[in-house]
């Protein structure tokens, strides 16, 4: 057995108990209500879902098994992996022995590739990036001891296998993605002498003499890969995986969703964004430039790309981080300058159409100039770097469900009809 299983092992029977006793003993105690604004709004704050590997209190921003994110920015990703799945960083033993799973489990069959090659040459890389991952669901060790009549009680242990496999090809998959899809040369193979992130950097072939490439990357991992359970790929994983669909298929649905420009695809828009501002005012705008050019945005019935959130209400932890990265590494850039100043006049801009409800960056804001800077100027391919992340903490999620014995998600739905009726009827009593 591995450490991250020994641990799982020992942890999960207490974490179950936890929620059979609070079920017991507060069972039908009310603590969320619904109105029929959120009915409309997409459920924006309704608390109806439990997520624990993270948190995300809008005041303070993401929170990784109560550890605030801002301090998990210097670890690297596998330390978040373990994290996710446990509750507790792992100890130096634990980390190498994690990193040894999955350099044994590395190595993309060449199938993949052949699916990857035969799609048309201008396919979104998001879209080979998920189909990849949906044709190895032909290896999903969950869904072959499912038909073999597995237990409900070791469901976890076989999405884990799902999951540390996903999360150990993922990085070769999204390079090769990159190297196919913008005629880079031939795929450069997998280092198990290099840690996770700088294997994936050493993959996408990009030069970095100084290694400050790797380090962005390290980090990029690190903060995009949770954001509790209810934005769009989480809670389509989520919901995926509660049908006991297998972990491929629910984490290619979830990446899908974070395909869309209002979630992940938003970093690509917004780098499209600032350099569409670069080109404009022939280098970084004026002040005054730049709030004209944020109206004429909104004017155009556009959205500003990076900014606001569903949650957060405040400059949101990962954008701080890119930021402080951008100042130390490249402060004469000018893609990050005008990264700088739009972080300077947008939220005021923001602030004065009344139905914003957060006028401040999200970890989307920042992220693309800093990728630019180090020559990954192809930002369509943003968003796979924003999936390899983001599947750590989805199917973190998939594992901790499955060992909780989470039931397939059926929220009721309800017509147009009745909440009139309903919400006339409250109206007089
Ligand atoms: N620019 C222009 N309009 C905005 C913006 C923005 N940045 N943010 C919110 N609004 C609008 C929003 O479109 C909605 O308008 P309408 O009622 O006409 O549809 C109105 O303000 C109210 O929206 P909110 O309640 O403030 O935000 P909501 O929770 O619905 O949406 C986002 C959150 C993140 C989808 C929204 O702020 C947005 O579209 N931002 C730009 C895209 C973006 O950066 N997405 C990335 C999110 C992070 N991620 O990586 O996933
Ligand atoms: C995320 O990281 O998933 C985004 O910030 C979107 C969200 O949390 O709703």
């Amino acid at each position: 057995m591995t450490r991250i299983q020994e641990k799982l092992v020992e942890k999960i029977p207490a974490w179950r108990d936890r929620i059979k006793n609070l079920a017991k003993e507060y069972g039908p105690k009310v603590i969320s209500e619904v109105t029929v604004e959120q009915c409309y709004g997409g459920m924006r704050g309704v608390k109806g879902m439990v997520c624990d590997t993270s948190d995300v209190p809008p005041d303070k921003g993401l929170i990784i098994r109560g550890i605030p994110v801002q301090q998990l920015a210097g670890r690297i990703p596998e330390e978040i992996l373990y994290l996710l799945l446990t509750g507790e960083l792992p100890d130096a033993p634990a980390l190498k022995d994690l990193q040894a799973d999955l350099n044994a489990r590395a190595g993309v069959p060449q199938y993949v590739w052949s699916v990857l090659e035969a799609m048309p040459a201008d396919s979104h890389p998001m879209c080979m990036f998920d189909t990849a991952i949906l044709v190895m669901e032909r290896e999903s060790v969950f869904r072959k001891r499912y038909d073999e009549g597995m237990k409900k009680e070791v469901y976890w242990e076989a999405a884990l296998e799902d999951t540390l496999t996903m999360v150990a090809r993922l990085p070769e998959v999204a390079a090769g993605v990159y190297r196919l899809r913008y005629k880079k040369g031939p795929r450069i193979p997998n280092n198990n002498k290099l840690d996770w992130g700088g294997n994936y950097v050493a993959m996408l072939g990009l030069p970095d003499p100084k290694g400050e490439f790797a380090e962005l990357m390290r980090l990029y991992l690190v903060l995009h890969s949770d954001h509790e359970g209810g934005n769009v790929s989480a809670f389509t994983t989520h919901t995926v995986g509660s049908a006991l669909s297998d972990a491929y298929y629910a984490l290619s649905a979830g990446l899908n969703g974070l395909a869309g420009p209002l979630h992940g695809l938003a970093n690509q828009e917004c780098l499209k964004w600032v350099l569409m501002v670069r080109e404009k005012f022939a280098g970084v705008p004026t002040h005054e430039q730049l709030k004209d050019f944020a109206w004429e945005t909104l004017n155009s019935g556009r959205v500003v790309p990076g900014y606001g959130h569903a949650v957060l209400r405040i400059t949101d932890p990962r954008f701080d981080a890119f930021r402080a990265f951008g100042k130390k590494y490249m402060p004469d850039d000018p893609v990050f300058q005008i990264v700088d100043r739009v972080f300077e006049i947008v939220p005021d801009v923001l602030k004065q159409v009344q139905k914003i409800k957060d006028p401040w960056p999200n970890v989307d804001a920042g992220s693309g100039a800093l990728l630019y800077h180090y020559g990954m100027t192809e930002f369509d391919y943003y968003t796979v770097l924003f999936a390899v992340s983001r599947a750590m903490g989805v199917l973190s999620q998939i594992v901790i469900n499955r060992a909780m014995g989470s039931p397939i998600v059926r929220p009721k739905s309800v017509t147009t009809d009745w909440i009139e009726k309903t919400a006339r009827e409250s109206v007089k009593v």
